[in-house]
């Protein structure tokens, strides 16, 4: 039966893809596009730490070995990109903030914000509220399957109600601060913050 050309539009799209799970000015994607801002470093997995800072010194450092055996957590849950892809359902698995707290033996976090360091000298900020109380972990796997060397392998930072650029890649530190300090994009323009959800694209929004 012949439709009225307005009806015609709406029959051949597909459903309303879960618009309440995609933030103002995304878009979603099936891929799992790559973005650094510079070249992917391989750091032998034996030459491997993580560690927790304040003032320069270490809290605490895990080996890789040391790492993996730390308490899991599994988490699937949406990303966005500040580019404007956003990505539902990711399934990740590492050592959630509040474990690491725990496993160096530090009952409240030493400063309220944090700067996350990588090899290749990217950094980023974000507070501790934001990390702590299940939201943020350091992830090791993605679908499964160990963290692909693009995709920020060995290790990353989660923070996925975040815009995706606070998810450091190769992170190695996390630095506990007293004030919130801009890291590479913040210092470039970037929002000090970046919520998805209220547009926190760049400083001023
Ligand atoms: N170390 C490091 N982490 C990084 C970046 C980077 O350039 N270096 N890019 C950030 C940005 S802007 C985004 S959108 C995501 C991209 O992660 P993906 O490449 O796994 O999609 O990583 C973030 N973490
Ligand atoms: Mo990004």
């Amino acid at each position: 039966m012949a439709q009225p050309p307005i009806s015609r539009g709406f029959r051949g799209r597909k459903p309303p893809v879960q618009s309440d799970r995609i933030p103002p000015g995304q878009h979603l994607v099936h891929d799992f596009p790559v973005l650094s801002a510079g070249p992917t470093p391989h750091a032998p997995l034996s030459e491997w730490s993580f560690s927790l800072d304040q003032g320069g010194k270490a809290l605490k450092e895990w080996s890789w070995e040391e790492f993996n055996a730390l308490p899991q957590t599994r988490l699937k849950t949406d990303i966005h990109c500040v580019t404007t892809w956003s990505k539902l359902d990711t399934q990740w698995r590492g050592v959630s903030i509040d474990d690491l707290l725990k496993a160096a033996g530090l009952a409240e976090p030493p400063g309220d914000f944090t700067m996350a360091h990588c090899d290749g000298d990217y950094t980023t900020n974000v507070p501790v509220d934001d990390l702590a109380g299940g939201k943020g972990m350091v992830a090791t796997h993605f679908e499964g399957e160990p963290l692909a060397p693009e995709h920020g392998g060995p290790a990353r930072l989660l923070v996925p109600h975040l815009y995706f650029w606070k998810s450091a890649k190769w992170i190695r530190t996390l630095e506990f601060l007293d004030s919130d300090e801009p890291g590479f994009w913040e210092q470039l323009g970037y929002h000090i913050y970046g919520d998805p959800w209220q547009e926190q694209r760049y400083a001023g929004d």
